[in-house]
């Protein structure tokens, strides 16, 4: 049987970075498409690399040829103007779902966020969790994009027939250290990631889906259930660091109330570097 071919877009970035070496596998060719530049193919790993922009048809449509599976996890991952995000998020992904049906690509997984229901509460998470399908309250202009990605991901789907996975990922870094206490809530460690992603490749005949992307830690209010139906199994828990992140300052007031954390307070259109 041929190789399967995965195409990833944002490949550079920090969870295309995660994912390159863990999404290697000998019958798999990974395409990584990214507009920054990324490291030579290492011995015998079976990458083909691209430089291109997600904005770009028709570098996008020849990305497209030959493809099994799409994860795009290209575009802006933090808030920006209204302008950037409009063009690379929103279009960028209007672009990178056309090629992918052109070109008839059977399978796309798109990379959502918790911004895109930011200012959901968290006491409103159940026992079980805040569903994964619970409806958009952005909290940026970055979680606006994420949600009409996610509607995006749904018309093709309904029109198209095209398989769409929507993952609202949580927090994906090396360890939560780097979050401070929120990310014992939030956190996706990059392992959790890889069997998410590939729990995304494999499940037979998903339609449209959204799962949430978050490890099973012990103080998530994101529900698992929906992902664990695609056969998502955490291994990971934010809490083996708690310890660490004791004494670190905790959000107040409207960030510490709502899923989108310090985004829901941040300045709106403005770069948030964190
Ligand atoms: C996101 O969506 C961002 O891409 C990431 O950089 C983190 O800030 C994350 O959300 C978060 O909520 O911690």
């Amino acid at each position: 049987m041929a190789d399967q071919r995965v195409l990833i877009t944002g490949s550079a970035g920090i969870v295309g970075t995660f994912m390159r070496p863990r999404l290697r596998r000998a019958d798999r060719v990974l395409r990584l498409l990214d507009l920054a530049p990324q490291p030579a193919a290492a011995d015998g790993e079976n990458v083909e690399l691209i430089t291109a922009s997600v904005t770009d048809a028709d570098a996008m449509a020849r990305a497209c040829e030959g493809v099994d599976a799409l994860i795009h996890l290209g575009g802006h991952s933090r808030e920006n103007t209204w302008e950037a995000t409009l063009d690379v998020n929103i279009n960028g992904t209007h672009t990178v779902l056309e090629a992918a049906r052109a070109a008839g690509v059977p399978r796309v997984v798109l990379a959502s966020s918790n911004h895109a229901v930011g200012f959901r509460r968290i006491d409103e998470a159940g026992e079980a969790g805040l569903p994964a399908d619970s409806t958009a309250r952005p909290d940026t202009f970055y979680g606006v994009s994420k949600a009409a990605i996610e509607a995006l991901g749904s018309l093709y789907h309904s029109r198209f027939g095209m398989d769409v996975i929507v993952v609202r990922i949580g927090s994906c870094f090396e360890s939560p250290l780097l979050l401070g206490p929120r990310g014992l809530i939030t956190w996706l460690s990059p392992d959790d990631g890889a069997r998410l992603f590939e729990a995304c490749l494999s499940c037979p005949s998903p339609g449209y889906r959204i799962i949430w992307g978050v490890s099973d830690n012990t103080r998530r209010v994101y529900s698992l259930a929906e992902a664990e139906e695609l056969g998502y199994k955490s291994l990971d828990n934010a809490e083996t660091y708690a310890a660490e992140l004791a004494g670190r300052p905790e959000l107040t007031g409207i960030a510490a109330d709502h899923v989108g954390g310090q985004f829901c307070t941040a300045p709106l259109g403005t770069f948030n570097p964190m």
